[in-house]
């Protein structure tokens, strides 16, 4: 009874290693460059030589030509801290700091999602097609 208890005990803080693993800063994952639906989106990781710490920047153009960039510039949680949207030459920045910017975030934080999610299944298909 006990030493079954230790084992479960030992299996559960595997499990944890390994999701902390998971959780890691890396979201190479993400990396894209190519077509989702009929947007053209690209997914970087920007790595700043002294900084531990990286931006990730999912940038969608769209087909009228508005470029609209979701930036999770602190944590890299995926959390979007500012979105910037750029329509016939004019660049408006949203952030959470004020009313009109949290509205706008939050709806930018659900399509960053959805894309990131897009990202992962085109290229996990992408990648067991080529093994095919
Ligand atoms: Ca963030």
């Amino acid at each position: 009874m006990t030493i079954r208890k230790t084992l479960t005990s030992i299996v559960l803080v595997g499990t944890l290693a390994l999701g902390a693993v998971g959780c890691s800063k890396d979201h190479s994952q993400y990396k894209y460059d190519g077509k989702i639906g009929e947007d053209q989106v690209t997914f970087i990781e920007k790595d700043y030589f002294f900084n531990a710490a990286d931006d990730n920047i999912l940038t969608v153009t769209k087909q009228d030509g508005r470029v609209i960039k979701y930036v999770d510039r602190l944590g890299e949680d995926l959390k979007l801290e500012y979105v910037e949207i750029t329509q016939s030459g004019q660049t408006t920045k949203y952030t959470a700091d004020d009313e009109v910017g949290k509205s706008i975030l939050e709806e930018a934080q659900k399509q960053f999602d959805a894309y990131i999610q897009q990202i992962k299944e085109t290229r996990t298909n992408q990648g067991l097609n080529d093994l095919k």
